[in-house]
């Protein structure tokens, strides 16, 4: 399981600018959905083969100014609680506050590693800048310049080092969809849980060993059986498992790793929020597959209702491949449509794309609508394959590829889409030019 790390500091140290940095990624597998936040608080990045997680805490719930401790928001406390390794930010150009002093304090009590970070150090002498934070007794600072990138590398090489490389491969046994149910606290996780697996008598296991109080529960319906992953809501009572209302980040963050398929579940009464867009926006840079199921439907009056649909169009707009379903977890109603949509997510997820198909249907793309002109070349399309499951990643081989355009590509995303029936997925697709002469030729 890839750590997660945690970004926590007092405002304006360069948290954002940090965590910016270390979850931009060049190969990022399906980031560019028109309408994504920019604003992203959780990430993904690696460093050589060590992938890992990061949780920018100042995007979670907003800190009173007064007080910034004893206020300190109950989700950066629990991610501080969860961590795998906490990056302290202190500011180098304003020197030790009291307010860095109140949070080192909260911090040496965290069962994570500690790794004190000062910030804007570039063009400063890093002994002297970091030499009176040498006092909060987290160690040896490491000085760093977020904005320009420098010692960053170095600070999240020591971060990582007692982490192994871990395999990137989201989980595959054969054919069970492994499924997590993700949302704000209140949304209905707990009982939403409940009912699916209420109805089964739960046949239940967890994996000890694997990742540190990680539950896995297998149930089924029908004929279809699903591995539900954990968001920190399940407890064990005795020979079954009940399910707790409860909120973390980090665990979220996790279970959308272990998932095949994301349950995306909103809270009717409370709208969209942005933490629950920051939640979808993680799950397709993860790929995942993912449905929507706005909850508490059933005590809801027409005019509530559109507003929550328009809401859900505005804020979601970039899922616009996924199903969303009004649904009651109470009441049950509307469950076995999710599960339906879980299934078609999964199976689109999980898809063959033979590529003879993908050839075909690439080429009558291209003849509908050629690739615009850039320059001296137009980007020749010439076959696809498959490059991947969950999600489903095509790769189109030509000549002059990098000068396609984001909309030609997106075009190509939906032909393929619609071909192939994949809804619930993300899609990615890319380009991967062979050796063009002529264009090498050129200097
Ligand atoms: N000189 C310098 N400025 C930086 C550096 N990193 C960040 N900044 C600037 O510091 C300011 C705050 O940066 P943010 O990344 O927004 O800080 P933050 O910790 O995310 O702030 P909150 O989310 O409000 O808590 C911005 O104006 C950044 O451009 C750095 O390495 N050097
Ligand atoms: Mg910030």
């Amino acid at each position: 399981m890839k750590p997660t790390l945690v970004l926590v500091g007092r405002p304006n140290v360069g948290k954002s600018t940090l965590f910016n940095r270390l979850t931009r990624s060049r190969d990022a597998l399906v980031a560019d959905a028109p309408g994504l936040t920019r604003d992203r608080h959780y990430g993904h990045g690696r460093v050589g083969d060590k992938p890992y997680l990061v949780v920018d805490t100042g995007g979670l719930e907003p800190v009173a100014k007064e007080g910034i401790l004893e206020r300190m928001a109950q989700q950066t406390l629990t991610a501080i609680a969860e961590a795998d390794a906490i990056v302290f930010l202190v500011d180098a150009r304003e020197g030790l506050t009291p307010q860095d002093r109140r949070i080192a304090e909260a911090l040496r009590r965290a069962r994570a590693p500690v790794f004190l970070a000062v910030n804007k150090t570039e063009g400063m002498d890093a002994p002297v800048v970091t030499a009176e934070f040498h006092e909060l007794g987290l160690g040896a600072p490491y000085a760093i310049s977020a904005s320009h990138g420098e010692g960053v590398r170095g600070l999240v090489e020591a971060v990582l080092a007692g982490f192994p490389a871990v395999d990137e491969e989201p989980p595959a046994r054969a054919g069970v969809p492994h499924v997590a149910i993700v949302g704000r606290p209140n949304a209905g996780k707990s009982t939403l849980v409940n009912t699916l697996l209420g109805e089964d008598r739960v046949v239940a296991f967890d994996e000890p060993g694997t990742t540190r109080d990680a539950i896995e529960v297998e149930f089924s319906r029908g004929d279809r059986r699903y591995v539900l992953v954990d968001t920190a809501g399940l407890r064990r009572k005795g020979r079954v498992f009940e399910a707790v209302e409860k909120f973390s980040v980090v665990k979220t963050l996790q279970a959308i790793e272990r998932a095949n398929v994301v349950v995306l579940l909103l809270d009717a009464h409370a709208g969209v929020s942005d933490q629950d867009a920051h939640i979808a926006g993680f799950v397709v840079e993860r790929g995942r597959a993912i449905v929507v199921a706005v909850n508490k439907w059933d005590g809801l009056d027409g005019h509530a209702r559109d507003h929550v649909k328009r809401q859900v169009a505005r804020k979601l707009g970039f899922l616009s491949f996924a199903r969303v379903h009004y649904v009651s977890a109470l009441a049950g109603e509307g469950i076995a449509g999710l599960l339906r949509s879980v299934d078609e997510a999964y199976r689109a997820a999980m898809a063959k794309l033979p590529t003879p198909r993908l050839t075909r249907v690439l080429l009558d793309a291209v003849a509908r609508q050629p690739p615009p002109r850039a320059g001296y070349s137009r980007p020749k399309l010439r076959y696809a394959h498959q490059g991947g499951s969950n999600p489903p990643v095509v790769v189109i081989h030509g000549t002059a590829l990098d000068n396609v355009p984001d909309g030609y590509r997106r075009y190509l995303e939906g032909t393929f889409r619609e071909a192939f029936g994949l809804f619930g997925t993300p899609l990615a697709v890319r380009f991967r030019t062979g050796r063009n002469p002529y264009v090498e030729g050129r200097v």
